[in-house]
């Protein structure tokens, strides 16, 4: 049965069909299915298709948009299901999409599971230029400041990050996190952040890693 709410879902994604992307997530909670299992087996795997027809120039703008609203709708629904598994805080993070991205699906997906995992985040949406990373980390006293981008022609806003917060002496009061579809660990560690997240799991695991140590 899960395979076919998989299927169900991808196939919403690709046609941007937004009702029965509703329809599909709702379904497959309701079917026991964990949500990021649902999300990473079946929405995630159609807006990746559909990134593929778009750089293939099988579809065009539009239909990017359709997928990707389709894409939002079933992202808010699974968010809103991610099971909250403790009440204690274990750390303060700032997480936005850089300047000049607009980006924002899967920073949406980390900050709802940090928050279930007992993180306070504050989510400062997309677009976000390094100014206000800094002013917002400095203002909600964070541990972590958590930047994503899914444009080659951004990923430069992080490495910018890194070289401002060293500028204004605040680099060792913060741990960063880079993530985003064209991140890799090799880029983390040229930039000088402290870690890398190649997925929303991933990025909980490496945020708890970072304030252990
Ligand atoms: C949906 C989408 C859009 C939507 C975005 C809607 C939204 N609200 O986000 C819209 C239609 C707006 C859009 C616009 C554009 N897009 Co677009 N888009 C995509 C698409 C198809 C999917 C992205 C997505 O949501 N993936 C699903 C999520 C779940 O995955 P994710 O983002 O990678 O996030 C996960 C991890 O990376 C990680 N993660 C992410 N961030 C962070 C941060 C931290 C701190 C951590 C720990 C982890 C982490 O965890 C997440 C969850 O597991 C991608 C193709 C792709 N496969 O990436 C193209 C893609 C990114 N877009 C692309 C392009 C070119 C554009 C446009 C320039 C098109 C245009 N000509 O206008 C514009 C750019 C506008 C702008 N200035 O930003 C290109 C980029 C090419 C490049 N080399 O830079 C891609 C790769 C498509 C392609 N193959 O050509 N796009």
């Amino acid at each position: 049965m899960s395979n076919d709410i998989f299927a169900a879902a991808m196939d919403a994604i690709i046609k941007g069909d937004s009702q029965k992307a509703a329809d599909t997530a709702k379904r497959g909670l309701d079917e026991g299915i964990a949500p990021l299992e649902l999300m990473d087996k079946g929405f995630v795997p159609g807006i990746n298709e559909v990134g593929e027809l778009f750089e293939a120039g099988h579809i065009f703008i539009p239909g990017l948009v359709t997928s990707a609203a389709a894409m939002e709708k079933a992202t808010e629904i699974i968010n809103a299901a991610i099971p909250a598994e403790t009440e204690t805080v274990r750390g303060r993070v700032v997480i936005g999409t850089v300047e000049g991205d607009m980006h924002d699906i899967g920073k949406t997906i980390v900050v709802a599971l940090l928050k279930a995992n007992g993180f306070d985040v504050l989510d400062l949406g997309r677009d976000v230029t390094i100014g206000r990373f800094i002013e917002e980390a400095e203002k909600f006293s964070a541990d972590i400041i958590g930047s994503s981008t899914l444009l080659t022609t951004t990923m430069g806003v992080q490495k910018d990050l890194e070289e401002e917060l060293v500028k204004q002496g605040l680099r060792e009061k913060y741990k960063t996190v880079v993530g985003g579809a064209p991140v890799t660990q090799r880029w983390a560690d040229r930039i000088g952040a402290d870690a890398y997240a190649q997925d929303a799991n991933d990025g909980v695991k490496k945020i708890k890693n970072l304030l252990a140590g």
